[in-house]
């Protein structure tokens, strides 16, 4: 992709952007980031935010969701054009999903000022709070509090594996829990929100483009199994004697995978609790989260629909109950078209050649804003698709021209 370069200095930020980053919250032992919301880490990531935001003199606040928001132009003006994503990770997940898009919108910025273009309509840059839910369970909270797609009431339920809750997590990180809530007043005044985030798939990495624009995300969601047993000693309890919840939660995980598999789509038990975690102990309880993902609504509900009733015949036959639990639910996002098409031809005349266009099973704020904004992503390539993982990785020329890309979509739709 050829992409209309200035003197390159904005390149030379991003590398400076990575390397500052880069320390923040890895764990030695994986290699992998540890960046969990209103944690120390994040606490780290959000002073870096707020630096870089000081060191472009643009305006800095943080909105009633603790989402952090940089400035350049009137922060009350409407028809706004918003960029940024995330800086929080999944458990050891990796360097780029979310940073890659907030170090690029800066970079984005410093590339528009370098080579002369003034905002007509207000930008901004966005960190949105806790879009991983790898601390309290569910993803995007940041986004779907400001479009009231979760309701102060259900995050004030929400609790960590210690069992602190959301509230007073954010409070112990400086962040008034009593003011969270829906912002429509503040979505109200974006025109256009866009989103630049690694590929989380292969789309790209056989093809010679480095940059790619979203479709659709697949509609998907989180459902919390609970199968309880009966604790007993794991020496003397007869194998006919035992309530074993165990049992149940290793059938249910085959039986998900298998009906996952025939309905071409996915499912995934990705965290488990055990209680009491023994050795040599029949467990009481196993708690299994599931997510699951299709290409649309009516196959993943009924997918989930049978998962549930091979989990509840298992559960009968293991002498186990079953409480079955949705914790969190995104409809199919189709990305604005016409914005979607605006950015594939801004990219199509500066490049000289065609985006490909692709659809994710992934979930991003953007598609929790997109049922209130028009919104649009740009996905860079990654070379093994490998994402949630220390090892995903895209090339660092790759990371630059995704930037070169985003800064111009910014400037077309904000400075022209
Ligand atoms: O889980 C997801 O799809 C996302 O990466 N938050
Ligand atoms: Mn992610
Ligand atoms: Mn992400």
């Amino acid at each position: 992709m050829t992409v209309r370069q200035t003197d390159g200095a904005f390149a030379d930020a991003h590398r400076r952007m990575w390397r500052e980053l880069l320390p923040v919250g890895r764990y030695q032992g994986s290699g992998g980031y540890r960046r969990y919301a209103w944690t120390a880490a994040d606490a780290e990531c959000r002073a870096w935010f707020q630096e870089q935001a000081a060191a472009r003199g643009l305006a800095y606040e943080v909105d009633r969701n603790g989402n952090q928001w940089a400035w350049w132009g009137d922060r009350q003006g409407t028809d706004a054009v918003v960029t940024g994503s995330h800086l929080d990770s999944v458990p050891d997940g990796g360097a780029f999903d979310g940073p890659l898009g907030v170090v690029s919108s800066f970079a984005a910025v410093d590339a528009l000022r370098e080579r002369g273009a003034a905002p007509r309509r207000p930008l901004a840059i966005v960190n949105f709070g806790d879009e991983e839910g790898a601390r309290f369970g569910v993803a995007c909270v940041g986004s779907r509090l400001a479009a009231g797609v979760l309701t102060p009431d259900q995050a004030a339920e929400l609790r960590d594996a210690q069992g602190v809750r959301l509230p007073d997590a954010m409070e112990r990180a400086g962040q008034d829990p009593s003011a969270i809530g829906a912002d429509h007043e503040r979505l109200a005044r974006i025109g256009a929100f866009v989103e630049l985030h690694v590929e989380q798939g292969r789309c790209l990495a056989d093809t010679p483009h480095p940059v790619g624009v979203a479709s659709a995300i697949w509609p998907h969601g989180r459902w919390r199994f609970d199968f309880a047993g009966e604790a007993n000693h794991a020496g003397t309890t007869r194998l006919e004697d035992r309530r074993d919840p165990m049992l149940t939660y290793a059938n249910t995980v085959l039986a998900a995978r298998k009906k996952a598999r025939l309905a071409g789509a996915l499912a995934t038990f990705g965290k488990v609790a055990v209680e009491p975690n023994g050795v040599n102990a029949i467990p009481s309880m196993v708690r299994g989260w599931l997510d699951s993902r299709a290409a649309d609504e009516a196959t993943l509900d009924a997918l989930v629909a049978e998962i549930e009733k091979a989990a509840g015949e298992r559960a009968e036959r293991d002498g186990v109950g079953l409480a079955v639990t949705r914790e969190s639910y995104t409809p199919v996002v189709d990305f604005d078209l016409g914005l979607r098409d605006r950015v594939g031809s801004i990219l199509k005349e500066s490049t000289g050649i065609g985006v490909p266009v692709l659809p994710t099973g992934a979930g991003h704020d953007a598609g929790i804003l997109s049922s209130a904004v028009p919104t649009a992503m740009l996905f860079v390539r990654n070379p093994t698709g490998v994402s949630h993982s220390p090892s995903e990785f895209a090339e660092e020329e790759d990371c630059v021209a995704g930037t070169a890309a985003l800064a111009e979509v910014l400037e077309s739709l904000a400075c022209r």
